[in-house]
């Protein structure tokens, strides 16, 4: 039998050899779109997301005194190419943190559908940090593991918590160190929502540019994306707010003009680059409808062209079934708030 223990609990201080641990994908509300360092994975604005309870990932880390290198297992085959080669940068941080070199056995499994439109790094690397910190013996509370887990992939450092949750760029000056401690991700207090995401997958095809080559490229050449980077500092402490009132329109308007926002940036870009499709247009269209009926409903997209809509939870089969007739052939999953990261401990 398999016991959860919530990762704020985690304090080892000594290696424990191995360790398994689970964690869920967040989306973004506020979204985090560029980084100042791209080493340490210091984003130029803070952002704040939900994280879902559907579509864990578990991934085990075992220490290997005879293994010459690390071996990365992804749902059952050798992860390959550059998915091996964040994990094991990954590893060499937790080593060196942590004064040994002994390599590991890693194995992931990703629940999330193949093309769901849902990154699977944030889940990923939430649960490789919280496995891995174990494992190799590092001391770190929930601050410090999201931290860690940032330094795998930035949006990771939010699915280490669970429901709403805050990544703080941190300061800008100072010292690496100073910038590194002070980037971090922590639960945001909410009172009274009931949301839920219908997340539509209108495409399920793997995205044509990575996030990360396209948010350098919006970074450095978008003339929008300084004034939608100091819209986004003004659209977190509104969300803040509605978050604490329990005002979900608010919270669902403020999401969507952010992340437009965010696509407007992008397509300014020089060369633009574009997520969005005629399918994504078209369920933008069926929730501006939705709205017309006076049912609460606002969309936000991330680095590909599926749409998730924020709802009450009681008007989500509503929701599903209007996004579905607007596109035909589109598959929806339906989340709810979820939890963090949590270890899981083989008990007996
Ligand atoms: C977000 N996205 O806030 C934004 C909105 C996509 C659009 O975080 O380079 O996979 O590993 O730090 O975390 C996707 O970026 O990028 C992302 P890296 P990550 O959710």
């Amino acid at each position: 039998m398999r016991e959860e223990k919530a990762a704020t609990t985690v304090r080892p201080r000594t290696p424990q050899g191995r360790a398994t641990a689970v964690a869920h994908p967040n989306i973004a509300l506020i979204k985090y779109w560029g980084k100042r360092d791209e080493r340490l994975f210091l984003p130029w604005t803070d952002s704040l997301s939900m994280t879902l309870d559907i579509f864990p990932t578990t991934t085990s880390v075992r220490l290997d005194a005879e293994a010459e290198q690390d071996e990365v297992t992804l749902n059952g085959a050798p992860a390959t190419g550059e998915a091996r080669r964040r994990v094991v940068a990954f590893l060499d941080l937790v080593r060196e943190r942590a004064g040994l070199s002994r390599r590991a056995v890693v194995d992931t499994e990703n629940t999330v559908p193949t093309g769901a439109g849902l990154a699977s790094s944030a889940s990923g690397f939430a649960a490789l940090a919280v496995a891995a910190a174990t494992a190799y013996g590092l001391d770190l509370d929930a601050t410090g593991l999201s931290r860690l887990a940032r330094r795998g992939s930035g949006s990771a450092s939010r699915s280490v918590h669970g429901d709403f949750v805050v990544w703080h760029a941190g300061r800008t000056t100072g010292t690496d160190e100073d910038a590194d401690l002070g980037s971090y991700a922590e639960p945001v207090p909410s009172a009274g929502l009931d949301p839920t995401l219908v997340i539509a997958v209108v495409d399920a095809g793997p995205k044509t540019v990575s996030s990360r080559a396209a948010m350098r490229s919006t970074v450095d050449t978008s003339p929008l994306y300084r004034p939608w980077a100091a819209s986004s500092t003004a659209d977190l402490a509104e969300m803040r707010t509605a978050l604490r009132r329990g005002d979900l329109e608010a919270v669902g308007e403020i999401a969507e003009r952010n992340a437009l926002g965010m696509h407007a940036t992008m397509l300014a870009a020089r060369p633009a680059v574009r997520y969005l499709s005629a399918a994504t247009l078209t369920v933008l269209d069926s929730v501006l409808q939705l709205r017309r009926e006076g049912v609460s409903a606002y969309a936000t997209m991330d680095a590909g062209p599926n749409v998730k809509v924020l709802c009450h939870r009681t008007d989500a089969d509503q929701v599903a079934a209007a996004v579905c007739a607007a596109a035909p052939g589109t598959a929806v999953h339906v989340a709810r708030p979820g939890p963090g990261a949590r270890l899981l401990n083989e008990d007996g």
